[in-house]
């Protein structure tokens, strides 16, 4: 196991564990942990023995968004410029998650917060633990939501929910989140990562190249019409029945065993 400070990294099974690591923070994002993550997400994307992500956070909470602490004004004479902050580090950390064409399970096993939230929802799979609460907590600190929650949100839950929940900043409880289809599922506790491990194993054991076309054609579904998403599909397709895996696929079909797939 390798491990940073502020994300612990560990590949098993062709699985890339990342754990948020500043539990006494609630995993808040200070610069190394942003680095840490984005380093760790392009690893994912050069590695071919990686083949699907799973996000999780130590301790109590997921991910409560950007250290704070970081961003005392009474320490700070200057204003911040937190575009740059967003242009730095969390747009192209979500962007390497939502172009990564392997899955991305998000295992929320606590409190997600701010950015901590919309990171997860950025994530292709979401599972969170029954006890565990999003929050859209920028309009606390007079903030927008920002990791692509206002436009996650919007997509998703539609106008009404996405302005409550972003104004208001109550809490969300996962299972509220699986009902709204916010997130995939609301988990026990103690049945979080065992399932969210399992799962991020039997993708990655899968064939992944088509799961990789698959999150892409899903992810651009909404920018198209209908008829020039015939074609994309028809595109990736044409692909994906190239693939390895497909021909093992049907082989294995017809062989009556289960299939061996290799991402190719
Ligand atoms: O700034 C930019 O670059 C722009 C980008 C912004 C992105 C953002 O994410 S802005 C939103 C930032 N996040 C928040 O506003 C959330 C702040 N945290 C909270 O509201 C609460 O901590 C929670 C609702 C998440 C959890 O509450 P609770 O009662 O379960 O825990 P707690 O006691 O508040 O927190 C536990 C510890 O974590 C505590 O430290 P202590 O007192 O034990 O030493 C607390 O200060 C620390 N902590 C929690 N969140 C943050 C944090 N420390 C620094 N930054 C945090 N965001």
């Amino acid at each position: 196991m390798t491990t940073s400070p502020t994300v612990l990294a560990e590949v098993e099974s062709g699985v890339l564990k990342l754990t948020l690591n500043r539990p006494d923070k609630l995993n808040s994002f200070n610069e190394e942990m942003h680095l840490a993550l984005r380093s760790q997400l392009e690893r994912a994307h050069e590695d071919e023995e990686i083949r699907a992500v799973l996000l999780t956070g130590a301790g109590r909470g997921f991910c409560a968004g950007q250290d704070l602490g970081d961003r005392d004004p009474r320490k700070n004479t200057e204003r911040p410029d937190l575009g740059h902050t967003l242009e730095t580090f969390y747009n192209p950390a979500l962007r390497l998650i939502r172009a990564l064409e392997k899955p991305v399970i998000c295992a929320v096993n606590g409190v997600a917060a701010g950015a901590g939230a919309n990171i997860a929802f950025a994530c292709d799979i979401v599972l969170a633990a029954k006890s565990a609460k999003f929050i859209q907590a920028f309009s606390k600190i007079g903030l927008i939501p920002d990791a692509g929650g206002s436009w996650t949100l919007t997509r998703i839950l539609g106008e009404p929910r996405a302005k409550a929940l972003t104004m208001t900043a109550e809490p969300l409880l996962a299972e509220t989140a699986a009902e709204w289809g916010l997130i995939w599922k609301a988990l026990d506790d103690d049945a979080l990562l065992p399932e969210a491990s399992a799962l991020a194993q039997r993708l990655a054991a899968g064939p992944t190249l088509g799961l990789g076309l698959t999150k892409r054609l899903i992810q651009e579904a909404a920018n198209r019409d209908f008829d020039s998403h015939l074609d994309a599909e028809c595109d990736c397709q044409r692909q994906a029945g190239r693939s390895d895996d497909y021909a093992e696929g049907v082989t294995a079909f017809l062989e009556k065993r289960p299939a061996q797939f290799r991402g190719r």
